[in-house]
């Protein structure tokens, strides 16, 4: 049996500083990814604890926190980004075995979120309105005030970093949130919340409720109570989200993944590229929205780059969370199923290599690392988002064959530029439609600093770095005449 060792019962809701159970006093069965076995419960919370939560977050602006300074609000996220540091491996722990993450890349995660709240904390205080020259007699200036309520729908892939750039930016300018994390990955929405509690943050200003997305969250987008919405999952989840969020003409800030290509030229420094061109793929076994899943190479380099590729490949190993190795289970049965659906339709592509399972117990969710080649732009495979451990290879004989397939998906999320040629990196990195776009890398080490967000059907709004405070504010505009 998984020893989960949590200090809160995550069969409850944090609802206005309260563990509560469920109304309705319903759970859900928690899986261990890397072995299928159940290991516990978690709280199925539904549309009367979205009205609980949403009414506790409204109470909580006009309270301690509506009248707190920005500069303290910055303090208490600064003192919770200390706290989750000194639990870094309790967090690194909880994450490997909900989500079946290997330990090295659930560590990173519980490091960034402590570094979204130092960043955050940091820019409470920092964000600045204008003054705008204007007729005599008159003096014009612009204020940034929060939302109110915000509502945040997590996936389950990156729950920490996500929790730490939504809720982040969201409690940096003033709002007070309710989140609903993933039905598949909850345990450390709710560690983070009681870690809040601890730092200082107010009752009532981060709400959790854990449940299904059908039942809590479309309860959370629907609520006439809340004032944004921030979503991270699928386009079709988007597009509800965003349906439901326009009854009430609330904002949304929409996250939906991509079909990243990184594109690679004769000249590029391959010694360079190769670690990257892998890694952007299978990291979190592929379920990353700015997963790389394609990757485009010029037809000089081509057979070059797939035999290399293609070692590494071969060479990485897939095996339980705890093992950490190259690649952990996907997350859920479900979306081993969709994986393996893909896989289904490869046909007669090439596969060029595989990853091999070590020690992987039966019952985990697994899919071997897949390499395809002879991958035309227009395959299935080359335009669904897969959102797992496959990337495929096409080939190109020019730039603008290189930008044409870059832009020809329905996403447009991030891409990457491999060449020496700057002329070149500067008209890819205009031409490419993305809202990220990287030369001679591939994403920048995740910086939180830098904002972040899609184009076409990978949404819209930015979040990340400052852009994201902008995001969680609305404008007002001050106009005094004094003659
Ligand atoms: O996503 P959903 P799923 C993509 C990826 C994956 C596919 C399916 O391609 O294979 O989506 O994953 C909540 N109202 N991404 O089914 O349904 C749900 O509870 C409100 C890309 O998990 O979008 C969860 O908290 N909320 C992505 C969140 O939405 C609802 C990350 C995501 O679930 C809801 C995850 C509803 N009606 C999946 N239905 C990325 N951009 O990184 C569900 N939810």
């Amino acid at each position: 049996m998984t020893d989960l060792a949590l200090w809160f019962d995550p069969s409850k809701c944090l609802i206005n500083g309260e563990w509560v159970a469920p109304i309705k006093g319903g759970t859900l069965p928690l899986y261990d990814p890397s072995n299928g076995a159940e290991i516990g419960s978690i709280a199925r919370g539904t549309a009367e604890d979205i009205d609980a939560a949403v009414a506790a977050a409204e109470a909580a602006r006009s309270g301690p926190w509506g009248r707190m300074s920005a500069a303290e609000r910055g303090r208490i996220l600064m003192r919770l980004g200390r706290m989750v540091e000194e639990r870094v491996d309790d967090l690194t722990r909880i994450e490997a075995i909900d989500v079946g993450k290997p330990l090295k890349q659930a560590r990173a995660d519980a490091v960034a979120l402590a570094r979204y709240c130092e960043f955050y904390g940091g820019a409470a205080d920092k964000l600045l309105g204008e003054t705008i020259p204007y007729l005599d007699g008159y003096t014009v200036y612009t204020l940034r005030e929060p939302h109110g309520v915000t509502g945040h729908i997590v996936p389950w892939n990156y729950p920490m970093q996500i929790i730490g750039r939504s809720v982040g930016a969201a409690l940096a300018t003033g709002n007070t949130c309710v989140l609903k994390p993933a039905e598949d990955a909850c345990l450390t929405a709710l560690a983070f919340a009681d870690m809040a509690k601890a730092a200082g943050l107010p009752d009532g200003v981060l709400n959790v409720v854990p449940g299904l997305g059908a039942e809590a969250g479309a309860a959370l987008t629907a609520h006439p109570g809340v004032h944004h919405i921030s979503f991270t999952g699928s386009v079709g989840t988007g597009i509800m989200v965003q349906e439901a969020a326009a009854k009430n003409v609330v904002p949304v800030t929409l996250e939906l993944g991509g079909k990243s290509p990184q594109v690679v030229f004769g000249d590029a420094d391959l010694e360079r590229a190769l670690p990257f061109l892998v890694n952007a793929g299978i990291q979190n076994a592929g379920q990353t929205c700015s997963a790389s899943s394609r990757i485009l190479v010029h037809r000089s380099v081509h057979d070059e780059v797939l035999e290399r590729m293609a070692a590494r490949y071969g060479a990485l190993q897939v095996g339980p969370a705890m093992a950490d190795l190259d690649v952990g289970p996907l997350i859920s049965a479900k979306q081993q199923g969709l994986v393996s659906g893909f896989l289904g339709m490869a046909g007669d592509l090439e596969t060029a290599a595989q990853g091999v399972l070590r020690d992987a117990p039966n019952g985990g969710y697994y899919v071997r690392p897949t390499l395809l080649a002879g991958v035309k732009p227009h395959h299935p495979l080359a335009q669904k988002e897969i959102f797992g451990p496959v990337q495929v290879v096409i080939p190109f004989d020019d730039e603008d064959e290189a930008v044409a397939i870059a832009n020809g998906t329905d996403y447009g999320l991030v891409a990457s530029v491999w060449t020496q040629d700057g002329g070149r990196q500067m008209r890819l990195a205009r031409a490419i439609c993305a809202g990220q776009v990287f030369l001679n890398n591939y994403g920048a080490g995740g910086g939180v600093e830098l904002p972040f967000g899609g184009r076409g059907k990978s949404g819209h709004g930015r979040e990340k770095g400052f852009e994201a405070m902008y995001g969680f504010t609305t404008l007002k505009t001050v106009a005094a005449w004094h003659g």
